[in-house]
């Protein structure tokens, strides 16, 4: 069930942050917002240009704040980190934004905070592990964005290629959000039929498909190097995931989950369809790969770890 008051604390009020919280406004979710960044002028003027939006959409406290609000939060996003630069890989960012975590992780936990992380500062997979570590939190308390965005990008260029509808769309990208992730288009499907057979029937090849999967994956790379960063589509995704904890939906969304056997991996957090509600991660929904698709799942969970293991040591 969920409460009738709720509260999320934003951490970074930067692009994607400043983004999501926007998107926030704009949905009927959550009655009180803080904002908090270590540049405090910029999250006090980002709550009263929000403050702004309420009479036309829904009365919401925002304002800026800091880790002690989230004592009686029921969610915490993390967005705060140094951002990929052009020609940066999100794992490059690894050891800068390990350290901006912990000195944001500890502080909230000692405020007594015992509602649900949901992280998406790069590299998100090893700072979802790390936050977990950080706070000591159970397993379905911390999630990542993971490959939500990912997996956005890719419907939305099947939809541009079927003539399709991208919400129809049962396509997932699964793995590290970065480079090694994959599309598991080998279990696809749109209104349950094979998504690959419906391609064939409309004369797109493997080929074709296998164009998408690599420009969906590099469709970050091309938008920082028009506008310097991407957020609205991150701040979508968070926004859906927030729906789905905040709502007690039990969704199947794709997230950034804590493996516990599922697809032969643990000790990993990575993309993957995961049943999200008030009690954050409620179950990984374990798609039944195919042989090939199941040995790249397994690299990228190697990728993620030995990032991981070198990061934390
Ligand atoms: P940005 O616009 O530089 O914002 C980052 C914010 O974090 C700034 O306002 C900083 O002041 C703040 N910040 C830095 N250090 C701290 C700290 N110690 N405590 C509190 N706040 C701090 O970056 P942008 O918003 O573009 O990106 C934020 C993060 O999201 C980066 O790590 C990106 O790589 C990542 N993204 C993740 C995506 C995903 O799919 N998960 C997608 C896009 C970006």
């Amino acid at each position: 069930m969920s409460k009738n008051h709720q509260k999320v604390v934003l951490v970074g009020d930067g692009a994607v942050g400043s983004a999501y919280a926007f998107s926030l406004m704009h949905q009927n979710l959550a009655e009180e917002l803080v904002i908090v960044d270590v540049i405090k002028e910029r999250t006090e003027g980002d709550a009263l240009d929000l403050e702004d939006a309420q009479a036309f959409t829904s009365p919401k406290r925002v304002y800026a704040g800091d880790y002690s609000d989230a004592k009686d939060a029921d969610l915490v996003v993390i967005t705060a980190g140094a951002p990929q630069k052009p020609g940066e890989t999100r794992l490059d960012l690894v050891n800068k934004n390990l350290k901006i975590l912990s000195s944001i992780v500890k502080p909230i936990v000692d405020s007594g905070f015992d509602g649900i992380f949901l992280l998406a500062a790069n590299p998100v997979d090893i700072l979802t592990y790390a936050t977990w570590k950080f706070s000591g939190f159970p397993k379905n308390k911390v999630i990542g964005s993971g490959t939500s965005l990912d997996t956005s990008r890719l419907r939305v260029a099947l939809g541009k290629k079927l003539d399709l509808d991208p919400r129809s769309i049962e396509a997932y990208i699964l793995g590290e959000h970065g480079d090694t992730e994959f599309a598991a288009y080998d279990e696809a499907t749109i209104g349950s039929k094979s998504l690959l057979e419906i391609a064939a029937d409309k004369g797109i090849t493997k080929e074709d498909l296998l164009q998408i999967e690599d420009e969906t994956r590099n469709k970050a790379y091309e938008i920082i190097n028009r506008k310097g960063a991407t957020y609205y589509g991150v701040a979508t995704s968070l926004m859906r995931i927030t729906r789905a904890i905040l709502r007690d939906e039990n969704a199947v969304l794709p997230v950034g989950a804590a493996l516990d056997g599922e697809y032969g991996l643990d000790d990993v957090f990575i993309g993957t369809p995961a049943i999200i509600n008030a009690s954050g991660l409620a179950g990984v929904v374990e798609i039944n790969l195919s042989d090939d698709e199941k040995a790249k799942m397994a690299a990228s969970a190697e990728t993620l770890k030995q990032v991981t293991k070198d990061g934390l040591a």
